[in-house]
């Protein structure tokens, strides 16, 4: 692998700064506690961290409501702070990428300020600003992703402005060449302190129809497609004209033209809509837009193994020369063993997620406390501090349940912090799953992370490959990975039954470490195990 494209093929690791280590005891998780634990992180055997949002920011979606793109919030230390880091990443080998949240600042950013300020100030056009409708309405149908529609009322201007997210988060206005320029100025300015990357946030939100036309209904509303929740009405539109517009493509080139000046950076594009794959595919081909994208097709409730092929034979089928990016947990969803596995033989069943995950084509984003196999948190309303989850309680519970602190340690504060109440509580349930009770058990989840990470690495193929499926059916799933000639068979098992498979190909199977739970083969057949994975070099 050359460095310039060292992201192909990556394992990134999704850092939450708030809840991954308090370094000054207030109960939050901050910069100089990620440096603390670096170690641990490139013990993993990933190739480079995302770091969740750490800029200037009042908090109102924790860090994605960006007030100063050019500094660090004091809550997560200071930008001396950040330049720690980053050397501490690059002495252990880890890549550093941060998260741009581009679409929308926080209402508190001098922009926003100036811009609603009055109608003629020299940013009046920075976001975007419509007439209510004759009878005071709204300028059209468009909903919040978080609730409600998504124009808010400014008495001051008198006009409505555009909020695909909290009335918090004003969209920024992308049609206007200045706000582009200031945008990319601030990309500029991490690109200039040595980041390796961006995560980029809601990355087919930046532009809006400018004719402002009405999003028309969207029919056969399924639950849990593409994260739609039947409790949003956000899900009965079909979002044609407030997000994935096809002006979007120009500005991608020029952040890509951007990118192209300091080698060996990247992007992951998050891109969550009905037509995802497509727009993956589109905005990936060609070299000249993004690096990669993650799309929300594995973080949603279907865990069927007809649903993972479907997924990746779609986006295979028009991705060209374009790269994807998978991840089956982040900061926004119910923790995977939970969402998938329900919560039962849950060892087993993160370990089996994560050897599907990383045999899968692809580069890989991984969690924070995923590879601790650590279960949703169950959190009361009182205890939650998402809007979003407190607007739709109880149908779903918000974001808390995933963003609780990391237990490094099995005592009432997790060690996560000294003496301080954690910003989130620290879950009962994953006390078990500490660190330090994991690093002593080989059987672990973690250091069944630790081995397949090295099994990984060590097969281009994994990392390289194409990827031709053979079989599968609902908890079974059989598939190629190809790479210069040598053919890698991959079997996996999700269920909790002995699955056997006949097998035409020769097979050598290749011996998995003690944690990961291994299939066989037995004269002309594949034996699975319940859990488990077989990865066998094809010899004819
Ligand atoms: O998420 C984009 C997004 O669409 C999510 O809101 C998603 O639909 C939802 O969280 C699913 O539960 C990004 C960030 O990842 C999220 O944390 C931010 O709140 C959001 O953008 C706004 O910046
Ligand atoms: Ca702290």
């Amino acid at each position: 692998m050359n460095d310039q494209e060292w992201w192909r093929g990556a394992v990134i690791y999704q850092v939450y700064p708030r809840s991954f280590f308090d370094s000054n005891n207030d109960g939050i998780g901050d910069l100089p506690g990620v440096t603390a634990k670096m170690r641990y992180i490139a013990s993993l055997g990933v190739d480079a961290i995302w770091l969740s949002p750490f800029f200037t920011s009042p908090m109102k979606d924790f860090g994605y409501d960006v007030s100063d793109y050019c500094d660090v919030d004091p809550i997560f230390g200071t930008l001396d702070d950040f330049n720690q880091l980053i050397a501490t990443a690059h002495h252990h080998g880890l890549k550093v990428m941060i998260d741009q949240v581009l679409n929308h600042s926080s209402d508190q950013h001098p922009w926003f300020v100036e811009s609603r300020s009055s109608h003629d100030n020299a940013k009046a056009d920075w976001y975007i600003w419509a007439d209510a409708n004759p009878d005071g309405t709204v300028p059209n149908n468009w909903l919040s992703v978080f609730g409600g529609p998504a124009w808010h009322w400014d008495s001051r201007r008198r006009q409505y402005y555009l909020h695909n997210f909290l009335d918090s988060q004003p969209d920024l206005n992308f049609h206007n060449p200045d706000v582009v320029d200031a945008l990319l100025d601030t990309v500029e300015f991490w690109l200039k302190r040595g980041v390796d990357g961006f995560r980029l946030d809601t990355a087919n939100y930046y532009y809006h129809d400018i004719e402002l036309r009405n999003n028309p209904p969207k029919k056969d509303v399924v639950e849990g497609s593409i994260g739609v929740r039947l409790d949003n009405p956000y899900a009965y539109q079909l979002h044609l004209y407030d997000k994935s517009r096809p002006e979007n493509i120009g500005f991608l080139q020029r952040l890509r033209s951007l990118l192209d000046k300091y080698p060996n950076t990247t992007t992951v594009g998050e891109v969550g809509c009905d037509f995802a794959l497509e727009t993956m595919a589109a905005y990936t081909q060609g070299k000249d837009k993004l690096h990669m994208c993650y799309s929300f097709d594995l973080l949603t409730h279907d865990a069927s193994m007809t649903h993972i092929r479907n997924t990746m034979e779609t986006i295979e089928a028009g991705l060209g020369d374009g790269w994807p990016c998978w991840s089956i947990g982040n900061h926004d969803v119910e923790r995977v063993v939970t969402r998938w596995g329900k919560n039962h033989d849950s060892i087993a069943k993160s370990k089996i997620y994560m050897a599907m995950l990383l045999t899968l084509r692809g580069s890989v984003c991984l969690y924070q406390g995923e590879e601790l196999g650590l279960p949703e948190a169950e959190l009361t309303l009182d205890q939650l501090v998402d809007p979003f989850g407190i607007a739709f309680w109880p149908e779903f519970k918000g974001r808390d349940g995933c963003r609780t602190p990391i237990p490094w340690k099995n005592e009432t504060l997790g060690g996560f912090t000294l003496s301080a109440e954690p910003w989130l509580p620290i879950a009962d349930a994953q006390r078990p799953l500490a660190v330090d009770e994991q690093e002593g058990n080989r059987h672990s989840v973690l250091h069944a992370y630790r081995d397949f990470l090295h099994v990984r690495r060590s097969h281009p193929e994994l990392r390289h490959g194409d990827i031709e499926f053979i079989y599968n059916d609902d908890t079974t799933l059989t598939f190629l990975r190809t790479y210069k000639g040598k053919r890698l068979y991959v079997a996996i098992n999700t269920a909790n039954q002995d699955i056997i498979l006949p097998v035409e190909l020769t097979l050598s199977a290749l011996i998995l470490p003690e944690a990961i739970h291994s299939g066989y083969i037995d004269a002309n057949t594949v034996v699975l195990p319940p859990f488990s994975i077989l990865l066998a070099t094809v010899t004819a």
